[in-house]
């Protein structure tokens, strides 16, 4: 089974569209939360350049955990360079990205080559994320560029299965969003949040959640609490039984 129909089979399993952004700079730190959060979630999303003990066996310890537990991992590189650099950024380095993430994401500014060599070197059961809008204020991703983003997907269905949006844009493609908040609508800098029922209402799959969830003083409830909301709407607007 392809990756995409796996996410899809694990949302309905699980009931939860819920992907946990573990942005944290120790690595104990996000094998914890894993612990904590596994039964509530179907994703993590992971920064690894900012963990500052990052190391092959705490890396391994995570992909177990996830594996054990049908959690997705979603490395948010944003790669967005010449397809020779991504190459090797995606290959090699400390992170090695390839070794272990189930899915990646790109920005499409630098124009189709990435997604040629990610296609190229890619494990099979690796699948790549579109960066087709943002949630930040004052980003520079207008329509047409999402527009244009879409066709990119289209063509190139076999290795990309999705989008990073604040809504539903193609028919046939995953859509994770980013900037949710159950009670805030943004931080003290950039960033702009929408509610879970609301972004789910907008045809969206999954719901990125950080300092939502990561912040709180009880993790697992305050994880329900969104992983509620967004079935239950996901559940109605699917029809799902
Ligand atoms: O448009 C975007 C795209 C992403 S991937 N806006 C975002 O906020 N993100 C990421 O989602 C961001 O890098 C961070 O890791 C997470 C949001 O974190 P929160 O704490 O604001 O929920």
């Amino acid at each position: 089974m392809k990756i995409k129909e796996k996410i899809y089979n694990t949302i309905i399993e699980k009931e939860s569209n819920i992907c946990v952004s573990l942005d944290y700079t120790s690595f104990e730190d996000i094998i914890s939360v894993i612990e904590i959060l596994k039964d509530k979630i179907i994703m993590v999303k992971t920064h690894c350049d900012i963990i500052e003990n990052y190391n092959d066996s705490m890396r391994k310890k995570m992909v177990k955990l996830c594996k054990e537990n049908n959690i997705f991992i979603f490395e948010d590189r944003k790669f967005a360079d010449i397809g020779n650099t991504f190459i090797a950024q995606f290959t090699g380095g400390i992170y090695k990205i390839r070794e272990w993430c189930d899915i990646t994401n790109f920005h499409t500014l630098v124009g189709e080559g990435i997604i040629n060599e990610f296609k190229s070197c890619k494990k099979e059961s690796q699948g790549g994320l579109l960066v087709a809008e943002m949630s930040n204020k004052g980003n520079f991703l207008d329509s047409s560029y999402r527009d244009k983003t879409v066709e990119m997907a289209q063509k190139h269905k076999d290795s990309i299965i999705g989008f990073i949006s604040q809504r539903k844009i193609c028919d046939g493609f995953l859509h994770l969003t980013p900037g949710i908040r159950l009670r805030e609508s943004g931080d003290d800098k950039d960033q702009q949040y929408t509610t879970p029922g609301e972004a789910i209402s907008k045809g969206v799959d999954i719901l990125i959640v950080g300092r939502g969830i990561i912040t709180s003083e009880n993790m697992l409830e305050e994880c329900e609490k969104y992983r509620v909301e967004a079935w239950e709407n996901y559940k109605k607007l699917n029809n799902i039984l």
